[in-house]
């Protein structure tokens, strides 16, 4: 029998765009890193682009044998005397997009190897490149075509491509994945997390064939700070002379022919007087970047996003975020939310509760969440998902992260919505800790300039001498927005009543509570001071009290109460309260919206 080998074992970190002329492509991104500027394909603007989403075939390889035994050739039998021990055909179908957990009873608990296969068709062009373009898979990915591997990439939530070209042959094409969900030590979330471990092709998969010479990447935004110039940058794939490029935006009757250097790189800021985007009207312009036969297509909005002092400014003016956080996650389904009609389900719920802004807790979420939120005109607070438990001291822990958080500015430095970058999530303050997280807000900086740095703290100290609490963390100091974590009366009691509590937090910058409040079971019912008996009384008070509370946090300039949907959880344990669900919910598993719900309306009516 051949050794097991399983995929954690060998994989190894990729960059973001893989090609099969490595030097090239490394020097490329080595390049464009270091000037601070990103790339990543669109595919949802891409007319060259297509959905290979349906019913794939599928193998459950629990321990992790597959790729000795060589499932990527996907080999039939050649002759009467060979038998081959696996086949993709006759056996399991898992629909993609989606995780697998939900999709069968044997895999709702399941961690391990999923192996994906399907065929697709495609011409060959040699005048074109073609591409692999995967939205997200969960957690490790290993991508081979027709026998050959083309790329792996680590990391649940963001994108990532693959060029394919040298492999693809006429006709049917065979495409495999190895999927992997196990939890790591060294992970990205790590071993820990409070939200259920869905593996699988969770997101979109796209087949790209475009033009030799094409649009790798854009950025168009308002320049920082001013709000009558229109700057950003295009990068080409395949120039090796300056080229002519064009920007539109119709209807601010903007064509703008602009030439890259020979990189085919061109940085550029345009007199312009957009209508500005905001919550009340979240105007998107439609925005084309195009050479030659290839066009992206994209929908543009344009908003300044500053602090001054305590204030958080969207387009000059102070503004408080009514916000909430949630899952990507369809409750009354069990499983990831992946489609449009997902998003939709999702946001309204957001839109009823009067909220003009969202954290996708604790990671980057599909983009037909993030587009939709722009469109209904939410503010966004986009977070990777280091949360609590990340092995810092393991230098392959910053590589990973980088590579997150630059996935995740690739992505989505066009959405106008979104307006914080966050990068942790109640990670405990140590040297390793602080010398990553610093990096990264860095980083980040270097990537967007045009944004707010965030992170979420649960380590403000009580004092109990002078009822206050304050917070001594160095990350704080380096980020631009403060989110505090604090779940007053859950996880600790009130040690006096809320109107005595006072706040000195970052005082000198924007905070936000990024999560409070606690679990009800839908429809149990008990007095309002009993946090045992998990009734929605208790939960409706400790959110008034909460809101008491803030009234001294002088400078408060959002809140986000932590949840929307109760939300699947391993790690809770309750069999009658909980059965395996976070409870936090201000509306049930099954939609129903507990007391609470209308004291936050209410609390947003007021804002
Ligand atoms: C937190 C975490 C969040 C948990 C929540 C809870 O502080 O950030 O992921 O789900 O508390 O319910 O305890």
């Amino acid at each position: 029998m051949p050794p097991h080998r399983a995929l954690t074992q060998k994989t190894q970190l990729l960059e973001p765009l893989k090609t099969r002329s490595f030097i090239t492509a490394a020097f490329l991104c080595l390049t464009i890193n270091l000037m601070g500027q990103s790339f990543m394909m669109n595919p949802y603007g891409c007319k060259d682009a297509t959905l290979l989403n349906g019913k794939w075939n599928a193998i459950i390889d629990l321990f992790s044998r597959g790729e000795a035994m060589k499932f990527y050739q996907n080999r039939k039998p050649q002759k009467k005397t060979e038998f081959v021990e696996y086949s993709f055909s006759n056996g399991l179908r898992l629909d993609v997009p989606g995780d697998f957990n939900s999709q069968i009873p044997e895999l709702k608990y399941y961690e391990g190897n999923v192996w994906y296969q399907r065929h697709f068709t495609a011409t060959t062009n040699k005048n074109n490149r073609q591409f692999l373009y995967f939205a997200g898979v969960s957690y490790e990915a290993a991508v081979w075509l027709n026998g050959t591997e083309v790329g792996r990439h680590e990391g649940g939530f963001t994108p990532f491509q693959f060029e394919i070209s040298d492999l693809l042959v006429d006709g049917e094409n065979d495409l495999v994945i190895m999927v992997n969900n196990n939890r790591r030590v060294d992970g990205i979330p790590a071993m820990n997390f409070d939200w259920w471990n869905y593996g699988g092709i969770l997101r979109d998969v796209f087949y790209v064939d475009r033009p030799r010479v094409h649009v790798r990447d854009y950025m168009v935004q308002l320049k920082k700070g001013r709000q009558d110039i229109i700057a950003g940058h295009v990068q080409l794939a395949g120039a090796d002379t300056p080229q002519q490029v064009e920007l539109t935006i119709a209807e601010l009757n903007i064509k703008k022919q602009l030439k890259t250097d020979a990189s085919g790189y061109v940085a550029f800021e345009i007199k312009a007087k957009p209508s500005l985007w905001e919550p009340a009207s979240p105007k998107i312009y439609k925005t084309t970047v195009s050479i030659g036969e290839d066009l992206l297509e994209d929908e543009i909005g344009f908003r300044t996003i500053e602090t001054k002092g305590c204030d958080l400014l969207l387009n000059g003016k102070p503004i408080f975020l009514k916000g909430i956080n949630f899952h990507e996650e369809i409750p009354q389904r069990f499983g990831r939310a992946y489609s449009e009609a997902d998003a939709a389900m999702i946001l309204n719920e957001v839109r009823a509760l009067g909220c003009n802004f969202i954290r996708t807790a604790h990671y980057p979420q599909n983009e037909h969440i993030v587009r939709l939120a722009e469109k209904m005109g939410l503010m966004i607070w986009e977070e990777i998902p280091l949360w609590q438990g990340i092995e810092f001291s393991n230098p392959a822990i910053l590589k990973k992260a980088e590579t997150m958080l630059r996935e995740m500015i690739y992505r989505d430095k066009n959405r106008a919505g979104i307006i914080i970058w966050s990068i942790a999530n109640e990670t405990s303050p140590s040297d390793y800790r602080d010398k990553v997280l610093t990096g990264l807000v860095n980083l980040t900086n270097q990537l967007d300039g045009t944004r707010l740095v965030g992170a979420a703290f649960d380590n403000p100290r009580y004092d109990r001498a002078t009822s206050t609490f304050r917070l001594n963390d160095k990350v704080a100091e380096v980020v631009d927005v403060v989110g505090v974590n604090k779940y007053m009366g859950w996880y600790r009691a009130f040690p006096v009543p809320p109107e005595q509590i006072k706040w000195e937090v970052a005082v000198d910058k924007p905070l936000i509570m990024t999560e409070f409040g606690c679990e009800a079971l839908y429809g149990q019912h008990g007095p309002a001071d009993e946090a045992h008996s998990w009734g929605e009384e208790y939960q409706e008070d400790l959110y008034r009290k909460n809101f008491i509370m803030f009234k001294n946090i002088a400078n408060l300039r959002g809140t986000s109460p932590w949840v929307l949907f109760d939300f699947r959880s391993p790690t809770r344990c309750h069999p009658t309260n909980q059965d395996g669900w976070n409870r936090k919910g201000l509306v049930s598993d099954k939609g129903q919206r507990k007391k609470a719900w209308w004291v936050v309306k209410k609390y947003y009516e007021n804002k």
